[in-house]
């Protein structure tokens, strides 16, 4: 008995207790309900725990560049710098958990929250919920960020593993999320992408639909938007791996020049301490792009044993994709939230230094291009050049000011090197961490049938055509 008994909590620990072993058996099961052959399933197997593994490698990688220069700041001048970025939220929620063997837990978090996210769809008749999130990587980056976030306010403290009650209410509550705001943006997504048939699934659906309806105010006043010039040299900023290394330079290389050479141990033989900096900056870069070839390689895998299951489950419902999806449709409206959302940016962290925060935060490439980008899409639609310039200026300080906030409760968490940044994160869910530390997991869970309220609000402002955006009706 006492046999049976320890190999089947064996298992639970050191196999389903395994994020990479977790994650691989779910893609294992997915293909094989699915009927593809066994050899199919087992290597979408290996393809998911190497990627997991991949992820692993760049999420240590961030840190290790990274945490020495925040140590060097804190020692020198009490202050903590953190980058608002995905990834940086990601790692730190990742690691965080993973010191209290609950990493795996994010796992348990994402499939809870799809299958509720099926079920609302399935239920449509009575939920008025149309559309299916399905971006996988974002769906495992607020997984992650979510449940490290309410544990570190609500459990944070026992510093034990993450508990069942939490991992269910992170679970529901995100797949609420994703369900509720993605079927928001609907209309305004179809009209931004004259009726491509698809919804935004990403990090800013609730900061897109008040962009579009900002946009509205200012209809007609300002001039148009894809018919502006800009320098050519701009466009170099389209690419990841450049805006990556040119942000991280001017940030975190002003800061390394500020603590001066003497605090970094470099080997003064081969480098000069400008190439020294340069190469660190240059290894932000290659840590996210590690990162995000783990990330892709086990979420492809994820996402094709899920959708094969929820698209024969669900023909028709509305697929919630990434923003950049979006971006052909007004390429220059990015641009205007790239540069609009940076100069919020500097406002709001120059605003930081001046009051003399103890948390100073560092401007993320994610957050400017990907975030700004969609919300000057959705604001120029209705509100032309305007539109793309005052709703993404704004963003940019709440992005900042947001997370800096959120940041005070989450600081004191192990491995923590930034938060999300994105829109939604720096208001709801900034809001709903700030709010779930002082009154409890109560918050999380009102939270739920709070938001599902929206598609009822929805529905009844026109009830006769709601339905017809699905595609099988
Ligand atoms: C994110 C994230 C990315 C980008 C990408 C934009 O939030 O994690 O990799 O935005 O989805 O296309």
């Amino acid at each position: 008995m006492q046999f049976i008994l320890d190999l089947f909590l064996g298992f639970i620990n050191k196999f389903l207790g395994q994020a990479p072993l977790l994650l691989g058996t779910v893609v294992f099961i997915g293909y094989l309900l699915l009927k593809r052959k066994w050899y199919q399933a087992l290597g979408g197997f290996i393809k998911t725990y190497v990627g997991f593994k991949i992820l692993q490698v760049g999420t240590t990688g961030l840190i290790n560049v990274f945490k020495p220069i925040i140590l060097a700041l804190t020692n020198k001048f009490g202050i903590t710098a953190l980058v608002i970025d995905p990834y940086y939220g990601q790692t730190s929620a990742t690691e965080m958990l993973d010191t209290v063997n609950s990493l795996q837990y994010v796992g348990y978090v994402m499939i809870i929250a799809f299958v509720l996210n099926i079920a609302y769809v399935a239920l449509r008749k009575y939920t008025k919920i149309r559309t299916l999130f399905i971006t996988g990587h974002i769906m495992y980056q607020q997984s992650a960020v979510l449940l490290w976030a309410l544990y570190w306010v609500l459990e944070g403290a026992l510093g034990v593993a993450v508990s069942w009650p939490l991992i269910i209410v992170s679970g529901l509550l995100i797949g609420t999320y994703w369900a509720v705001a993605s079927n928001l943006i609907i209309e305004a997504t179809n009209e931004v992408t004259d009726g491509a048939g698809f919804t935004v699934g990403h990090q800013q659906m609730f900061g897109a639909w008040i962009a579009y309806n900002i946009g509205k105010l200012f209809k007609g006043k300002g001039g148009e938007v894809e018919n502006a010039k800009f320098p050519g040299w701009l466009s170099i900023l389209n690419d990841n791996i450049v805006s990556n290394v040119l942000i991280m330079t001017v940030f975190i290389g002003t800061i390394m020049v500020i603590l001066g050479p003497s605090t970094f141990t470099y080997d003064t033989s081969k480098y000069f301490f400008s190439t020294y900096i340069f190469e660190q900056t240059a290894y932000f870069a290659v840590y996210i792009a590690i990162i995000q070839m783990g990330v892709r390689m086990f979420v492809s895998e994820l996402t094709e044993s899920f959708q094969g299951i929820s698209g024969k489950l669900l023909p028709g419902s509305v697929p919630a994709v990434d923003c950049a999806v979006t971006f052909g449709f007004a390429p220059n409206a990015v641009m205007f939230g790239f540069i609009f959302g940076f100069f919020g940016q500097m406002v709001a962290i120059a605003t930081l230094i001046i009051l003399k925060s103890p948390i100073l935060i560092i401007a993320g490439f994610i957050a400017l291009f990907f975030d700004n980008g969609t919300m000057a899409i959705f604001a120029s639609k209705k509100g032309g050049r305007l539109g793309a310039m005052i709703v993404p200026f704004f963003a940019g300080i709440i992005q900042v000011f947001g997370s800096a906030w959120v940041l005070t409760v989450l600081v004191d968490s192990p491995a923590v090197i930034g938060w999300m940044g994105m829109f939604d994160w720096a208001t709801l869910w900034a809001g709903t961490t700030l709010l779930t530390k002082v009154l409890g997991i109560a918050v999380p869970i009102l939270l739920i049938p709070l938001m599902m309220i929206i598609p009822q609000l929805q529905y009844r402002r026109h009830k006769a055509t709601y339905f017809t955006t699905m595609r099988d009706e």
